[in-house]
């Protein structure tokens, strides 16, 4: 009876794992400059990425290619309006792949280097804390912030995994 409903307990605990793994991505606006940090990041539907305004107001526009400060022609374009100096603008990924590329359209803002890009749906998510700090804050242009994030989730991942399961053998020993 007891070995049988540890093992229900383990079973419920891997599945919930499984699903629970939609993260907040934050990306911090105008923290450094005109840009987005990360700039460029990897998330997975079901995922919400939430643009932090640091400093000043911004628009998070959709475009059509990277770096491009033109709107998308899609008619679903993502489109948050202005967002004041500490406000955030929250978009749940709904797409199972792609890329969503986006610019500040507020002012001159994209001409001066505030664009980024999201793929979507080809490894774990890009990591970043609360406050939308990556672990590479010296160089926050750099391409290798988001691989460093994705190496840091499958880390946090795996940790986790093998707790539940240490978990699980000493219940049903
Ligand atoms: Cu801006």
């Amino acid at each position: 009876m007891f070995m049988q409903s540890s093992f229900t307990l383990l079973l419920s605990l891997l599945v919930l794992i499984g699903c629970a793994s939609a993260v907040e991505i934050t990306v911090k606006v105008d923290e450094l400059g005109l840009q987005f940090n990360p700039q460029n990041l990897t998330a997975n539907k079901g995922d919400t990425i939430k643009w932090a305004m640091v400093h000043g107001k911004h628009i998070i526009q959709q475009s059509d290619s990277a770096g491009s400060c033109s709107n998308s022609t899609q008619a679903n374009a993502l489109s948050s309006g202005i967002i004041e100096e500490g406000s955030q603008y929250i978009y749940t990924i709904t797409q199972d792949s792609g890329k969503i590329y986006y610019f500040c359209a507020y002012s001159s803002h994209c001409l001066l280097g505030e664009f980024g890009e999201i793929s979507i749906g080809v490894g774990p998510s890009t990591v970043t804390d609360d406050a939308g700090t990556t672990n590479n804050s010296s160089a926050p242009h750099s391409g290798s912030d988001s691989l460093k994030g994705t190496a840091k989730a499958g880390i946090g991942i795996s940790a986790v995994m093998a707790t539940v399961i240490a978990i699980g053998i000493l219940l049903i020993g």
